[in-house]
C-alpha cells in the first residue's frame, strides 16, 4: 500500500548490476603476496597459439595509449562508478601478434603466479586495457602496479594485477579462481558468479 508513495532511488540504476552495492572507496582484493615489480623490469610474455614474444615496458610505452572511463564490478558485491584508466589497449597489442586461427581463449598469468581465462571475444575488446595508470597516477603497487589488465564487462577478478603473460589457447581452460568454484565468464549482469 505504501509501495506507490516510495520514489525510485535517483540515478542511473542500470549501471549497477544485481547484488551489487556502490562504492566510493578501491578496495584491494589479492590472494597472496603482492610482487614488487620495477617498471623496466616487466616483461610480458607471449605464448601457446601465436608466436612467441617479449614485450618489454618500454615497447609498451612506444604504442598508442588509451584513456577509459567505466564502471568496474567486484564479485564480492561491490561496484564503482567511473574509473578512470590509461594503457595499451588489448586491441592495439593484438595488432603486434601474429596469432594462429586456432586460438580461441587467453590464459592471463600474472607475477606471482595468479591466473585467470577468458575467451578471445572478452579478450579482444576495445575497452580492456593493459593499464599502468589510475585516475591519472601510476597505478599503486596493492592495485596491480605497474601494470594490470582491466576487463570492464566482466567481474573484477578477470582483471589480472601484475601481468606477466598472455597464453593463447583453443580451449578455455579454468585459471586460478575458476579452478575455485568461480564462473568460466563471470558476466556481473547475468550473475554469474560461481559455476554451479
Ligand atoms: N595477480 C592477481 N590479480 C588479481 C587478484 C589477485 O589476487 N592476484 N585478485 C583479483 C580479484 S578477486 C579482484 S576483485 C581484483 C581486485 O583488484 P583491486 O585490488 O585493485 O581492487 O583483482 C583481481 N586480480
Ligand atoms: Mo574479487
Amino acid at each position: 500500500m505504501l509501495g506507490k508513495f516510495f520514489k525510485k532511488p535517483s540515478g542511473d540504476n542500470s549501471r549497477v548490476p544485481p547484488g551489487q552495492s556502490l562504492t566510493e572507496r578501491f578496495p584491494v582484493l589479492t590472494y597472496g603476496p603482492v610482487p614488487t615489480l620495477k617498471p623496466e623490469n616487466i616483461e610480458i610474455r607471449i605464448s601457446g597459439l601465436a608466436e612467441s614474444r617479449i614485450f618489454t615496458w618500454h615497447e609498451l610505452m612506444d604504442l598508442p595509449q588509451t584513456t577509459h572511463t567505466y564502471d568496474i564490478h567486484c564479485v564480492t558485491h561491490w561496484s564503482k562508478l567511473d574509473t578512470t584508466w590509461t594503457g595499451v589497449s588489448i586491441p592495439t597489442l593484438m595488432q603486434h601478434l601474429k596469432l594462429d586461427p586456432a586460438a580461441t581463449a587467453v590464459m592471463v598469468h600474472c607475477y606471482g603466479g595468479y591466473t585467470t581465462n577468458l575467451l578471445m571475444d572478452d579478450f579482444n575488446r576495445d575497452l580492456n586495457l593493459l593499464a599502468h595508470t589510475f585516475d591519472g597516477k601510476p597505478l599503486e603497487k596493492d592495485h596491480g602496479g605497474p601494470l594490470r589488465l582491466v576487463v570492464p564487462h566482466l567481474y573484477f577478478w578477470k582483471s589480472a594485477k601484475w601481468v606477466s603473460g598472455f597464453e593463447f589457447l583453443s580451449i578455455d581452460q579454468p585459471g586460478f579462481w575458476e579452478r575455485n568454484g568461480y564462473h568460466m565468464r563471470g558476466d556481473p549482469f547475468k550473475e554469474e558468479r560461481f559455476d554451479d
